[in-house]
C-alpha cells in the first residue's frame, strides 16, 4: 500500500524499506512526476539516495504522518495508517517517553519494558477506577476498568484476551488485570476470596511455568480464569480452565532450559527436616532436572519461591499434610527419572536392580508395591481374543514407557491441583456475571516444530478468527450507530486454514485415523496429508522432505516435522503401571488415577506386535479407546470460543521488543514481525478500508477553526460550521462522512487538513511580520 497517487511534491516525507530499521524516513528533494523511474530522496542523516520506482505498478513509498500525530496514544488517529506509521509511533512512544502502552483502536498494544515501572501501584489502580478509557493514558488498568464498567453497564460477561509471543508479557499483563479487579471490587464476604484468586498465580506458575530460551518464566499451558461477581459487582469466586500442558518437558529439556519450577523449588528445600522422607538432593543430581545444563535462573531464588508456593497453597486451604503428599508425588517423578534400567544381552529385554534406590524411593513415596512396579516397568501385557501374553521390552521401549508414566503422573497431578484451586475459589453465592482473563501461549515457530507447536498455533488461529469477526462486527456497529452509509468491507478470513486443521479429513482427523491403524506411522500420515491436502492454499509439502509439512498460518508459514506426532497424539501409558498406582496406599495417589480422571488412553499396539499378526488380532489390554490429545484439544478450543463469543472481548497484544531481555531496547525487526503476526496490522487494514480517523464535532471545530471563514463563525451551530467548512475544503465527498456525533475520514484526510492549517498559520505569521516591519 503506497501513496498510490501519481506525483509527489518536493519536501514530501516518506518511508522507504530498510534492512535494519525496517523503515527509514526520507524527504523528496525534487518533485516527482508519474512515469519517472526514480525518486530523489534525502535521508535523515542527510545522505542523498535515488529510490527506484517500478514504473509498471507505479508503487510510491508510504507517506509520513504530520508530526502532530506522532506519539498519539491511539494509532487509529493517525492519518496515514500503514506499517511504517504504526511502527514509528510505537517506537517513539516507547523510547522517547517510556510509554509501553498504546491503543490501536480496540486493541491495547503493550511493549515489554523489561524493567519494573512505577505504574502499577494501588494509587494508580484507584486513579483509573471509574474513569473513561479515552480520558486516561493507555494502560492495562484502563482495559480492566473498561471491562468492569461494561460488565455493569451492559449486564454482560466480559473477556480480556491477552496474546503475544513467548516472553512478550502476557502473564504479567493478566496478573495486573486480575489485581485490578481484586482491588477495585473487593469481596462480597469476609472470605478474602480476592486474595485467593491472586494466590492461584504462584501455584500455577510453580507447576506450569518453566525457564525456556525465550522466557525465564514461560507458561507452558494456557489458562482462562473467570472471575465471578455478584450483582453489586463484588468478587465472589473464580474458576480456571487450563489448556494443554506441555508434558514432554517433564522428561526432556533443551539446552539452557529447565523443567517446571516446582521441581527446583523442592530440591532447594530438600534439606528441610519435613522433607527428609522425599530423599531429594540438588537438582543437578536428577536426570529430569539437569538436561538443560544449568539448573538455576539468574535473579531467582528457588528456595524463596518455594516458600511463596507453600504459602499460596495454605491460603487456598491445602493443609500441610496434604501439601506434603503433593510434594511426595513431585519427588517421586524425579526418582523415577533416575531409575537405572539395564539392557539384557538379547537386546529385547531389560531389568532393574532390586537394590535400585531410586525405584525404592519412588515406590515408597507413592505407596506402591516395589516388585510389581519393577516387573511392570520392564514388561507389558498383551491380550488377544484367546490368550494373554506378558512380553519383555527393549531398552528404548522401557525408557519410553517410563517417561510416558512420569509425564502422566505429572499431568494428573497438575489436573488435580487445578481442580483443587477451583474448589477453593468456588462459591455457593449466586454469580451475576464474570470477567474472564485469557493468558494463552502465543504463536510460535522454532527450528524444529512438533505437535506442541502445531496445537499452539492452531489455538492462535482460532483466536485470530474470533478477533477478526469481532473487530469487523464492531466497526460495522459503529457505522450503524453513527448512521454512516456503508457497504460491507472485505476482511481476511482464516476459516480455510482452520478447516485444513480441524474439518472432516483435515490434519487432525487424518492424524486420529493413523493413530488407530495398527501399523500407523508418522511418515504414512505425512503421506496421507500430501495426498489429501496438496491442493489447499494453506498446505505445502517441503521439496526436500517426505516427513515434514508446511501450514500457511495467518501469522507465518510454519514447517512441522511429523516425527512423533502419532505418539504425542495417542499419549499412551501402560495400563499395568497405572493399575499399580491405582492400588496405592496413599489416597491422593489412588485418587489421581481413578477412572474418569485418567485422561490418557492405554497402550495400543506397537510395531513389535504387528510382527505376530499371524496370530489372532491383538488388542490393547484396555478395552475402551480414550480420546486423542488432538481431539480433546479441539473440543476444549471449541468450548473456549463458545464462551468467548458470549462475552464482550477486550484485546491486549503484547510485544517483545528485543531478544536480549534488555530494558527499553526496541528492535524494529522483531517488533514488526510480531505486529504482522498478531494481527494488529490486519486490524489497521480493516480500519483503513473504512474511515480510520474520526473527530468528534467539537474537537474538530476547536482544531480547525482557523480554516473557518469569519462570517461562518457567526453561526452558533458548530456542527453546521464543521459541515460547511469541510465541504469547501475537501472536494471529494467520498473522503469523509458526517455521523451523529463524529466526522469520519478516509485515510490521509487529516494529514491534508493539518497541512492547510499549517499553511494558514505560516501565512498569518508572515502577515504579522510584514505588519510589524511596516510599523518599524
Ligand atoms: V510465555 O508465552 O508464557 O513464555 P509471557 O507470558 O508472554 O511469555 P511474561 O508475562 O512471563 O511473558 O513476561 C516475561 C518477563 O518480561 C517477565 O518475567 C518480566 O520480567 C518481564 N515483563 C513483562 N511485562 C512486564 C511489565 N509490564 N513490566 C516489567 C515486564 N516487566
Ligand atoms: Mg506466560
Amino acid at each position: 500500500m503506497g501513496a498510490g497517487e501519481g506525483c509527489m511534491r518536493f519536501c514530501t516525507r516518506v518511508w522507504i524499506p530498510d534492512p535494519d530499521e525496517v523503515w527509514r524516513s526520507a524527504e523528496l528533494t525534487k518533485d516527482y512526476k508519474e512515469g519517472e523511474k526514480s525518486l530523489q530522496l534525502q535521508l535523515e542523516d542527510e545522505t542523498i539516495r535515488e529510490y527506484p520506482i517500478d514504473v509498471q505498478s507505479n508503487q510510491l513509498p508510504f507517506l509520513r504522518n504530520p508530526d502532530i500525530l506522532v506519539g498519539e496514544n491511539d494509532l487509529t488517529a493517525l492519518s496515514y495508517l500503514h506499517e511504517p506509521a504504526v511502527l514509528h509511533n510505537l517506537k517513539v512512544r516507547f523510547l522517547e517517553s517510556n510509554h509501553i502502552y498504546t491503543y490501536c483502536g480496540i486493541v491495547l498494544v503493550a511493549i515489554n519494558p523489561y524493567e519494573q515501572l512505577p505504574i502499577y501501584g494501588q494509587d494508580v489502580i484507584y486513579a483509573y477506577s471509574g474513569q473513561n478509557m479515552g480520558d486516561m493514558d493507555p494502560h492495562i488498568f484502563a482495559v480492566a476498568e473498561e471491562a468492569y464498567k461494561q460488565m455493569a453497564r451492559d449486564e454482560k460477561n466480559q473477556s480480556i484476551i491477552v496474546s503475544g509471543e513467548s516472553g512478550a508479557g502476557k502473564t504479567v499483563s493478566a496478573k495486573y488485570a486480575m489485581r485490578y479487579f481484586a482491588t477495585v471490587s473487593g469481596s462480597a464476604s469476609d472470605t478474602n476470596i480476592e486474595e485467593k484468586v491472586l494466590a492461584s498465580s504462584p501455584i500455577m506458575e510453580a507447576i506450569g511455568n518453566a525457564k525456556t530460551t525465550r522466557n525465564d518464566n514461560s507458561s507452558r499451558f494456557g489458562k482462562y480464569i473467570q472471575i465471578g461477581f455478584d450483582k453489586r459487582y463484588r468478587i465472589i469466586g473464580a474458576n480456571m480452565r487450563t489448556y494443554l500442558l506441555e508434558k514432554s518437558r517433564v522428561v526432556f529439556q533443551a539446552d539452557d532450559e529447565r523443567n517446571y519450577h516446582i521441581f527446583y523449588q523442592l530440591c532447594a528445600a530438600a534439606s528441610l527436616p519435613e522433607f527428609k522422607e522425599l530423599a531429594l538432593t540438588c537438582a543437578e543430581d536428577f536426570f529430569y532436572t539437569s538436561q538443560g545444563g544449568d539448573t538455576s535462573i539468574e535473579g531467582v531464588d528457588d528456595a524463596e519461591d518455594f516458600e511463596k508456593t507453600r504459602q499460596a497453597f495454605t491460603l487456598l486451604g491445602v493443609r500441610e499434610s496434604h501439601q506434603i503428599n503433593i510434594f511426595k508425588i513431585i519427588a517421586s517423578i524425579l526418582h523415577l527419572g533416575n531409575v537405572e534400567i539395564q539392557a539384557e544381552r538379547d537386546g529385547e529385554s531389560c531389568s532393574i536392580s532390586p537394590k535400585d534406590e531410586h525405584l525404592s524411593n519412588f515406590c515408597q513415596l507413592l505407596g506402591v508395591e516395589h516388585s510389581q512396579m519393577e516387573h511392570w516397568l520392564c514388561h507389558r501385557k498383551l491380550v488377544t481374543t484367546s490368550e494373554t501374553y506378558v512380553k519383555t521390552m527393549s531398552l528404548q521401549q522401557v525408557v519410553n514407557a517410563r517417561n510416558a508414566l512420569a509425564k502422566h503422573i505429572y499431568a494428573q497431578l497438575f489436573g488435580w491441583i487445578v481442580g483443587h484451586v477451583n474448589k477453593a475459589l468456588h462459591t455457593s453465592l449466586k454469580q451475576h456475571s464474570f470477567i474472564g482473563v485469557l493468558d494463552i501461549y502465543g504463536f510460535e515457530t522454532f527450528d524444529v516444530n512438533s505437535f506442541e507447536q502445531f496445537c499452539i498455533n492452531y489455538a492462535n488461529e482460532k483466536l485470530q478468527q474470533q478477533f477478526n469477526l469481532h473487530v469487523f462486527k464492531l466497526e460495522q456497529e459503529e457505522y450503524m450507530k453513527e448512521q454512516i452509509p456503508w457497504t460491507l468491507i472485505d476482511f481476511y478470513d482464516n476459516q480455510p486454514c482452520i478447516d485444513l486443521i480441524e474439518a472432516k479429513l483435515g490434519i487432525l482427523d487424518l492424524l486420529d485415523e493413523e493413530c488407530k491403524v495398527p501399523k500407523g506411522t508418522d511418515q504414512n500420515w505425512a503421506q496421507k496429508l500430501y495426498d489429501r491436502h496438496s491442493g489447499s492454499q494453506h498446505f505445502q509439502k517441503p521439496r526436500m522432505s517426505n516427513t515434514a509439512f508446511i501450514v500457511v498460518h495467518f501469522a507465518d508459514k510454519v514447517e512441522y516435522l511429523s516425527d512423533s506426532f502419532l505418539e504425542k497424539n495417542r499419549d499412551t501409558v501402560y495400563e499395568e503401571q497405572i493399575n499399580i498406582l491405582k492400588a496405592s496406599k496413599l489416597p491422593l495417589v489412588a485418587d489421581l488415577f481413578h477412572d474418569g480422571k485418567d485422561s490418557a488412553p492405554a497402550a495400543t499396539t506397537s510395531s513389535k506386535i504387528s510382527v505376530r499378526s499371524a496370530r489372532p488380532p491383538l488388542k490393547a489390554s484396555n478395552k475402551e479407546h480414550k480420546k486423542t490429545v488432538g481431539h480433546q484439544f479441539r473440543t476444549s478450543l471449541h468450548l473456549l470460543m463458545e464462551t468467548l463469543n458470549t462475552t464482550t472481548p477486550h484485546y491486549v497484544r503484547c510485544i517483545k521488543p528485543n531478544d536480549e531481555k534488555l530494558p527499553f531496547r526496541f528492535d524494529p525487526k522483531r517488533a514488526v514481525q510480531q505486529l504482522r503476526a498478531c494481527g494488529v496490522l490486519e486490524t489497521i487494514r480493516i480500519s483503513a478500508a473504512g474511515y480510520p480517523s474520526r473527530w468528534a464535532y467539537h474537537d474538530f471545530y476547536n482544531r480547525y477553526r482557523v480554516l473557518v471563514k469569519k462570517k461562518e463563525l457567526a453561526n452558533t451551530d458548530k456542527k453546521a460550521i464543521c459541515k460547511s467548512v469541510l465541504e469547501s475544503l475537501i472536494k471529494d465527498p467520498d473522503k469523509f462522512q458526517f455521523g451523529r456525533t463524529k466526522i469520519f475520514f478516509r485515510a490521509g484526510q487529516v494529514a491534508y487538513l493539518e497541512k492547510l492549517r499549517a499553511d494558514k498559520f505560516r501565512a498569518a505569521t508572515i502577515t504579522i511580520q510584514k505588519t510589524v516591519r511596516g510599523w518599524l
